[in-house]
């Protein structure tokens, strides 16, 4: 297995916006992500992913970019942020850039001159469509963020294609200008010295042939417009092979491809180390379907299987599109603090590259605002704005508040006091609440919190390889609470044993892990030092345990028996 910087990283993403706000505007910015860089190497992750902080218009929070090589004014200067780069790279800190090239802004030079005449040069930059019949859309698709995907021009009577907002017109891969345009504009920024890309919806470049209507649903009422055919379409991968060829593939670079719509095996695709494309992907399988607790270890094992010695895999339960993962795979209850440290564990020694969210590490929740006033993201806004005329505010709400974006959006929270130690100003959206409880500040002093959990884990991981790169295998049980699995290499192995649970559970180990392995990591502060045949696990309970020198798993190793018996776990 060939070792690299990329593999062993652990990324945080930064949304800038909510991260830290140095100037009392109430906007984060790029000097109060610098005024955190100490903080970030003491938790101790490798690689900060800055979500966009591009010119932009903020449509939809700089994922609408109007400039690719300017910074957003509210965030500071292109000077700051050659200073952010320089200061994290000084700390061992890499940085890696939001990629947001399936679209960009209405308000962008190119679109703006594409939409000025049909004749202008970059007009084939962009989608555009003489309308359907009767005025209407050239096809029935449905936009991301509502409504349809095409937006009328007036002044040329013909409709540009946006998958997410009418401000975020899509560009045409098709044209070798635009591919050109891009990749100068890649090269542009690793020549700065960044050291890598997370590419949004990459996998929506490739627009489908002829770009038809999708089906529509049967039923009384069929809806105007429907999701399209808009990832993974053919001729996507001969687009990222050129992309690899002509910039990514001169550069020792990360990169993360944000890929909707796959499964293990056409996952792989993107990734696979002979299919030179990209090196890592987020999947969302895990993060859709996984609160089902046996369908995520599941998950874990197919997507293991598949990328085992043929591509690396990643790992996230939550970004700034999703809810947050300890309000939807934990209990952001009574066992807040015991289920934020399972998962942790979870993803610090499961299979592939974590992928953390700013405030997972102390364990902050979904916010639940009474007023759609208090909400500012453009999916969940358009949602309520085409029901609020046929259902009560309360209901639309109460459907919409738990899978809302903004409940990743609510600043960060630094300390107990006003604006969560976020902004002296006020924050652009409303802080949640309990920050009086939930904060680094409080969390800092306390040696049994969520974040020194993920501290401590970070450096034992950093410590331990066989965590990167060891074999994985499920132990015991497919079924039930107890998530329990091994990684292994030459040297020592680890068992992690997981009770994904407000149960207690009485748990038998199989017998080979009965003696000898002893505690490492723990979830609450009095585990048993030693594993033994029959564990009484607590709620939420996580542990990860070290095989001694000497006991029967080491002594087995390279034992037919012993690694076939091993891998049927993983399998069944
Ligand atoms: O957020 C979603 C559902 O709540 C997704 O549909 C989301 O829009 C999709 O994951 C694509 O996300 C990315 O591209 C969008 C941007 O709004 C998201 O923030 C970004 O992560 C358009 O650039
Ligand atoms: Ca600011």
């Amino acid at each position: 297995m060939e070792r690299s910087w990329w593999k062993e990283a652990v990324v945080y993403q930064i949304y800038p916006r909510s991260y830290a706000d140095s100037n009392g505007d109430g906007i984060g910015d790029i000097p109060g992500i610098i005024a955190k860089l100490d903080y970030l190497s003491w938790l101790g992750v490798d690689v900060l992913w800055l979500s966009p902080i591009y010119r932009s218009p903020n449509d939809d929070n700089g994922y609408d970019i109007s400039g690719y090589q300017d910074i957003m004014g509210e965030f500071g200067t292109m000077a700051d942020f050659d200073r952010l780069l320089t200061e994290a790279h000084k700390r061992g800190l890499k940085i890696i850039m939001d990629l947001v090239v399936n679209h960009t802004s209405d308000e962008h030079p190119w679109f703006v001159e594409s939409r000025s005449s049909k004749s202008s040069p970059k007009r084939d930059w962009y989608i555009w469509r003489q309308p359907h019949s009767g005025g209407k859309p050239p096809n029935n698709w449905l936009s991301h963020f509502s409504g349809s995907a095409w937006e009328l021009d007036a002044a040329s009577g013909e409709y540009y294609l946006h998958l997410f907002s009418r401000k975020q017109p899509d560009l045409n891969w098709e044209n070798p200008a635009v591919r050109k345009a891009v990749y100068d504009m890649m090269h542009w920024w690793y020549r700065k010295g960044i050291d890598g890309f997370r590419m949004d919806v990459i996998n929506m470049i490739a627009k489908a042939s002829g770009l038809p209507d999708a089906p529509v649903p049967p039923g009384p009422n069929p809806p105007e417009f429907v999701p399209g055919p808009y990832c993974n379409n053919p001729g996507i991968h001969d687009l990222l092979k050129e992309m690899n060829r002509e910039v990514l593939r001169h550069y020792d670079a990360m990169t993360v491809g944000e890929i909707h719509g796959v499964n293990a095996v056409t996952g792989l695709e993107y990734v696979a180390y002979d299919s030179a494309e990209l090196k890592g992907l987020f999947q969302f399988n895990i993060m859709y379907e996984g609160k089902d607790q046996p369908r995520l270890r599941q998950l874990v094992n197919e997507w293991y299987q598949a990328f085992k010695g043929r591509g690396w895999n990643s790992i996230t339960l939550n970004n700034h599109d999703s809810p947050r993962e300890v309000s939807k795979f934990g209990d952001d209850g009574p066992w807040r603090v015991e289920s934020a440290k399972l998962i942790a564990t979870f993803l610090l020694t499961a299979p592939g590259i974590p992928y953390l969210y700013q405030g997972e590490e102390i364990g902050m929740t979904n916010v639940s605002f009474d007023s759609i006033d208090d909400y500012r993201d453009i999916e969940m806004l358009n949602r309520y704005r085409d029901r609020i005329a046929r259902e009560s505010a309360d209901k639309i709400l109460a459907e919409l508040r738990q899978g809302c974006r903004d409940n990743a959006r609510t600043p960060m929270q630094w300390t107990a006091g006003p604006g969560a130690g976020f902004s002296t100003g006020t924050p652009w959206m409303k802080v949640n609440p309990n920050h009086s409880a939930i904060n680094v500040e409080a969390a800092k002093e306390d040696q049994n919190s969520v974040l020194w959990h993920y501290k401590n884990l970070l450096a034992f991981r950093k410590a331990n390889p066989e965590l990167v790169y060891g074999d994985y295998c499920q132990v015991g049980d497919t079924e039930g609470p107890v998530y329990a699995y091994e990684r292994s290499g030459e040297k020592s192995s680890y068992l992690v044993i997981l009770n994904w649970s407000a149960q207690p559970v009485d748990y038998v180990l199989p017998d080979r892990f009965a003696k000898g392995y002893s505690c490492v990591i723990a979830s609450y502060p009095t585990a048993k030092p030693q594993a033994s045949k029959r564990l009484v696990l607590r709620p939420w309970d996580a542990c990860v345990y070290r095989a001694q020198a000497g006991s029967s798993r080491l002594d087995q190793a390279g034992n037919e028996e012993g690694r076939s018996r091993n891998d049927s776990d993983g399998n069944r």
